[in-house]
């Protein structure tokens, strides 16, 4: 892998990452570019707010995609589904930390869930190439930061990077944190109220799984309701496509795995899901199917936390 990275230096290198792009994803790819004089940093399609705030605070912006590139690095997905507008079969480089799903076809690739973020693989590889800047650092310490969530998909590695990253760095810990846990703005506080207002609870021994609908930020509904007290939680959206965002506690994993969970569910809503074993999430076409869906994520959840 380093010695590719080595010959493929000079070339024109296009790097993207999954749809609405998060800080891990925007993190690592400029951090990335910094290795590749010639990189552009190209997005499939929006990107989040705490991706931008991030850009924002370090100058980085956007390059539009060029079809002359030659060579092409995909990171933070390996899914040819979740490339947004864009339709990839074949990539260079893939580097990911998600679970092994439909890969893209990639001539040098590191999918590794060991690894709590995409910032931190790529910590790994830059360091071994030569000096990290300023700017790469407080990318990738921001990527890791915020992918590690709270460092609970932390471990010795990771607090080695972020030791040597935050030596680096120009911007302190405390506006890093800032940037990634600022408070939920209006709109996405309705959602999680709302989550909780329709809230329905399912005891099985001492676990609580519960299950609701939003009209908007089901991934952060569901974080919010693991926060108050489930022990997994599922969300559901129904809007232009049905999509269902699931969240569990730490300490469950190795008891059930949400990444299989939402396969099933993608399943039942035609079309796909995935993720981590704590974080996952799915979608599909079918948003007439969506109690279907989560009725199913539930039977499997009590079937687990049951057994
Ligand atoms: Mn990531």
């Amino acid at each position: 892998m380093l010695s590719y990275f080595r010959e493929i230096r000079e070339k024109k290198v296009l790097i993207t990452f999954h749809s609405l792009a998060d800080v891990d994803a925007i993190g690592s790819a400029f951090a990335l570019k910094s290795w590749f004089p010639n990189a552009k940093v190209v997005a499939p399609d929006t990107i989040n707010s705490h991706a931008k705030k991030l850009m924002k605070l370090l100058n980085l912006s956007l390059d539009g995609f060029d079809p002359s590139h030659e060579a092409l690095v995909v990171l933070d997905t390996h899914s040819k589904r979740l490339l947004g507008n864009f339709s990839i079969e074949k990539a260079d480089i893939v580097i990911d930390h998600h679970i092994k799903q439909d890969s893209i076809d990639a001539k040098h690739a590191i999918i590794d869930n060991s690894y709590s973020s995409t910032s931190e693989i790529v910590y790994g590889i830059l360091k071994q190439l030569g000096p990290i800047g300023p700017t790469s650092a407080t990318c990738l310490l921001a990527g890791i930061i915020s992918d590690s969530a709270g460092f609970r998909n932390a471990n010795w590695r990771t607090f080695d990077a972020i030791t040597e990253l935050s030596k680096i760095s120009k911007v302190d810990y405390g506006q890093l944190l800032e940037l990634i846990e600022s408070r939920p703005d209006v709109s996405q506080r309705i959602a999680i109220l709302k989550a909780v207002q329709r809230c329905e609870v399912e005891r099985v021994g001492d676990f609580l799984a519960v299950s609701s609908k939003v009209s908007a930020c089901e991934s952060l509904a569901a974080e919010a309701l693991v926060e108050i007290g489930a022990d997994v939680a599922f969300v559901a959206y129904s809007g232009e496509d049905a999509r269902i965002s699931s969240r569990m506690r730490m300490g469950l994993e190795g008891r059930m795995n949400l990444a299989e969970i939402m396969a099933e569910a993608g399943k039942i809503l035609g079309g796909s899901g995935g993720g981590h074993e704590c974080a996952a999430g799915a979608n599909g076409p079918e948003i007439g199917k969506l109690d279907e869906a989560l009725k199913k994520c539930l039977e499997i959840t009590k079937e687990k936390l049951g057994s």
